[in-house]
């Protein structure tokens, strides 16, 4: 007897594929990784001005506060961002194709929760996607999320710190490549490495781009800067003294984060907000092999987060060797979209 055909079968969807996940950042797990970390660590501890880099931020919890904090009242980088991208997806797309470039392969830098790239994925209409980010653990999560949405949808995850070079594995395909980094995430850059980070990205041969999408904060009055790293909840607050216990975890050290205050400022004649742990005693911390005694007052600096102007940003994006460069800003120009051909 025939089967009757089931054309209802036949035409569900495949099942979901699930993203690859390419692990690149263990100080953890990886001896050599953890050495290089500790050092890293303890030349900023024990320098005269101590301080960490904002990286060490994103551990899991890291993660899930920072995201905790784009949901702030004070915290208008996010939705601002998120406003110029849903008014400006169509002429986005619209440049893009007109640069020549379609379906092209989207590297997303820093990519957390991977939620700015899901808003854009069904503009761009990537071939692949591929998510980088320190935080391992949050991005694979982040990753299985996008992977549920666009079950066609090739994903190749990476962990790793991209600040230390842009040396993407061989799963990343060679189809044209636009880097998005959104979130200002920049501005974490002094501007002399902001500079050679660009160049990096612009530079055939280093980070085969067609171009750099990215999301810069800009320039405005400092009570509103300084409120957007200061939030009345405290959870930027929390956010800051995070970064102690990750340190405790990767170097073995003994912060305790009830011994300090949390610290936000904008320096216009930098133009940036600096954040810092404050000792609110005479303290010392000790780690295997060293120790450091903090006196009331003295500062841990973790943070530098760079405003920029809409020139300063084309300057600096002309000087790292971008041809073509177009922006898009919110009404109150509080922040930019950029748009940078290789
Ligand atoms: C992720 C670097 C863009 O600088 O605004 C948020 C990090 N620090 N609140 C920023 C951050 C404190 C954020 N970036």
């Amino acid at each position: 007897m025939n089967l009757p055909l089931n054309i209802s079968a036949l035409s569900l969807p495949l099942p979901p594929a699930s993203p690859q996940f390419i692990d690149l950042y263990r100080p953890g797990t990886d001896a050599q990784a953890g050495q290089a970390t500790a050092q890293e660590l303890t030349d900023g501890l024990t320098a005269p001005a101590a301080s960490v880099s904002p990286k060490f931020f994103y551990n899991e919890l890291g993660s899930k506060l920072f995201e905790a904090i784009t949901g702030l009242e004070e915290y208008y980088p996010t939705r601002t961002e998120a406003g110029i991208f849903e008014a400006a997806h169509t002429p986005i797309a619209a440049t893009l194709a007109a640069a020549g470039i379609s379906r092209p392969c989207l590297i997303d830098l820093g990519a957390g929760n991977c939620a700015k790239a899901m808003t854009l994925i069904p503009h761009l209409q990537p071939r692949q996607y591929v998510p980088v980010d320190i935080s391992v653990e949050f991005l694979r999560d982040a990753a299985e999320q996008v992977q549920n949405n666009f079950p066609a949808l090739d994903i190749v995850g990476v962990g790793m710190d991209f600040s230390a070079g842009l040396a993407l594995p061989d799963e990343v395909q060679p189809y044209d490549r636009v880097f998005f980094y959104p979130g200002s995430s920049l501005g974490n850059f002094h501007p002399a490495q902001a500079l050679q980070f660009l160049k990096h990205i612009a530079d055939p041969a280093q980070g085969k781009a067609r171009g750099l999408l990215m999301g810069i904060d800009l320039v405005k009055d400092t009570a509103r800067l300084e409120a957007a790293y200061d939030d009345a909840l405290g959870v930027t607050g929390a956010f800051n003294k995070n970064l102690l216990l990750n340190v405790n975890e990767l170097l073995a050290s003994d912060f305790d984060v009830r011994q300090w205050r949390h610290v936000a400022l904008f320096n216009a004649a930098e133009s940036r907000i600096e954040m810092h742990l404050e000792a609110t005693s005479e303290l010392t911390v000790r780690w295997p092999g060293h120790e450091r005694l903090f006196k009331a007052g003295e500062r841990i600096h973790t943070e530098c987060s760079y405003k920029y102007t809409v020139d300063g940003m084309t300057t600096l994006l002309r000087q790292a060797g971008f041809k073509h460069i177009e922006y898009w800003t919110d009404p109150d120009s509080w922040f930019a979209v950029f748009w940078a051909a290789v």
